[in-house]
């Protein structure tokens, strides 16, 4: 039997078991324009402003919009919006339906659609989720890249922007034209200090177009700084079936998540807001501290057991985790290298704090896998884990674990596995990376025999890397760095991953 869909009409069939929006979808009107409307802002910011929509905050719909492909669109659409959170923990998921985003634009299609849903004055902020390459800047410095693709697109057609930036600032121009005040823009990406970056980033591209707008928006616009975290795998078909045979519904892209979600807001915000604060959302004066503490031992966790879970063939961060010697690593990392460097907490406060991350990452229910994080790799190792070792190497401190992780980062960027197999490297940087790896002459590479020769190639790759400039930075010119990374890139290549990581201390 072919089951109905999730839509409006049907809600009222699911299960008295399911949560669904207790509010007149009908009597909702838009406030919020949402660009990149992926699994993660589905499974965060989209939940908790459902949450202040059924508390009767009703002017604070989203309207999301899709930069690329119409997937999400076609998915959600037949259901009015609606899409179903699926949270898991262990043998229990927990469903719900969530009802706040009202329509999906998919801005190549219609960005004139988009554009006009930014600049209508009952809109007030801009929330983001486009990853960090969705900001068109260099990885390493953090500021625009006037030569990106789409930034030279913007610039010379920008009333028909294609890059995030581009459609912002236009929509600002469009504001700013019709008398109507700026909305505030809200990243909720890992970047670091990310409102200050795209602050930054908005700023550099306005006056590139006009320096009056350039001036108009540093003196108007905000940009508040936040701190994300949400575990979010990718949805697959199983997880498809499995909600539809709970539901008794259709949902096309329901989202899967841990019961884990935080939400930390400079509380900055130019044209008011939602009363995030009644949805569990943390308000402060400084979102630094939480961010950095997400960003380095979360996310700079994450990276690495990503990067050395794909080499040592291991799919999910569960099945890592539950390895011994990558339970080591994480924990030595998170203990003596990265959480030191965090400021602005009790030594108590981290210690439930990485308890809580161990604990997360075990949850197997999720299945968030490597190939998943490891991802767009280039543009996360610099805030992830760059900056922590030019910190160390700055005060003269070890950084011998995150010469393994970097490793391991290097290694997997070269695209061949441990056994020869290719490995899926998605990367804005793949081509000047794979370029590194073959003047190291180690394309194709899987192990290597000999010490001297592991060592011989090690010393060469490790070189060529670091030269890449777009990713490693100054830092990577640092001598230091480079001999951190040379001797555990030579075991993986002689030893295996499982074994340099099996004799480490
Ligand atoms: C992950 C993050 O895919 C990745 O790079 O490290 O998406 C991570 O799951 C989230 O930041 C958790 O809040």
């Amino acid at each position: 039997m072919i089951l109905p869909r999730l839509s409006d009409a049907t809600t009222g069939s699911l299960p008295a078991s399911i949560v669904r929006p207790s509010y007149d979808r009908s009597a909702i009107t838009p406030g919020i324009v949402h660009l990149g409307v992926g699994a993660f802002h589905r499974a965060h910011q989209a939940v908790v402003v459902d949450d202040r929509l059924a508390a009767g905050e009703t002017g604070w719909g989203i309207i999301a919009a899709s930069l690329r492909s119409a997937d999400t669109r076609d998915a959600l659409a037949p259901q009015d919006g609606l899409y179903t959170l699926a949270v898991r923990n262990g043998e229990e998921t927990r469903l719900r339906v969530i009802g706040s985003i009202s329509k999906v634009i998919v801005a190549p299609e219609a960005p004139d659609k988009l554009l006009l849903a930014m600049a209508d004055p009952r809109v007030r902020i801009v929330t983001l989720t486009i990853t960090e390459k969705g900001y068109c800047r260099s990885a390493s410095t953090g500021l625009l890249d006037p030569g990106h693709a789409d930034i030279r697109h913007d610039l010379a057609h920008p009333h028909a922007p294609v890059s995030a930036p581009g459609l912002i600032v236009e929509a600002l121009r469009l504001r700013r034209a019709a008398g109507v005040a700026p909305f505030t823009v809200l990243c909720c990406d890992n970047l670091p200090a990310n409102g200050r970056t795209v602050r930054r980033v908005l700023g550099d591209l306005a006056r590139l177009r006009d320096p009056d707008l350039g001036r108009w928006l540093d003196a108007e616009l905000a940009c508040p700084s936040t701190m994300v975290d949400r575990i979010v795998p990718a949805t697959t078909d199983a997880d498809r079936a499995a909600v539809a045979q709970a539901l008794d519904l259709i949902d096309a892209w329901p989202v899967m998540t841990e019961p884990f979600s935080q939400w930390v807001i400079e509380d900055n915000f130019g044209a008011g807001r939602p009363r995030f604060e009644d949805a569990g959302v943390e308000l402060v004066a400084d979102v630094g501290p939480y961010e950095k503490l997400k960003l380095r031992l979360l996310n700079g966790t994450h990276s690495t057991m990503a990067c050395l879970g794909q080499l040592a063939g291991l799919e999910t961060i569960a099945d890592v985790i539950r390895m011994p010697d990558f339970h080591r690593l994480v924990r030595g990392l998170m203990d003596h290298e990265l959480g030191p460097t965090v400021p602005g907490f009790t030594a108590a406060q981290v210690d439930a704090y990485k308890a809580a991350l161990i604990a997360r990452y075990h949850n197997t229910a999720l299945r968030h896998r490597t190939a998943q994080i490891a991802m767009d790799s280039s543009q996360k190792i610099p805030q992830r884990l760059l900056n922590t070792a030019r910190e160390r190497l700055d005060a003269g401190q070890p950084i011998a674990r995150l010469g393994v992780a970097l490793a391991g980062f290097s290694r997997f960027m070269t695209g061949t596995g441990e056994n020869g197999e290719p490995l899926p490297v998605n990367d804005p940087l793949a081509a000047r990376f794979a370029a590194a790896s073959q003047a190291a002459g180690a394309d194709g590479v899987a192990r290597v025999g000999d010490d001297e020769a592991a060592a011989a190639l090690s010393a060469r790759l490790t070189t060529e890397m670091l030269a890449i400039r777009d990713c490693f930075g100054d830092v990577g010119q640092d001598p230091r760095l480079a001999s951190a990374i040379r001797v555990p890139l030579a075991s993986i290549y002689r030893h295996g991953t499982r074994a340099t990581l099996a004799a480490l201390p």
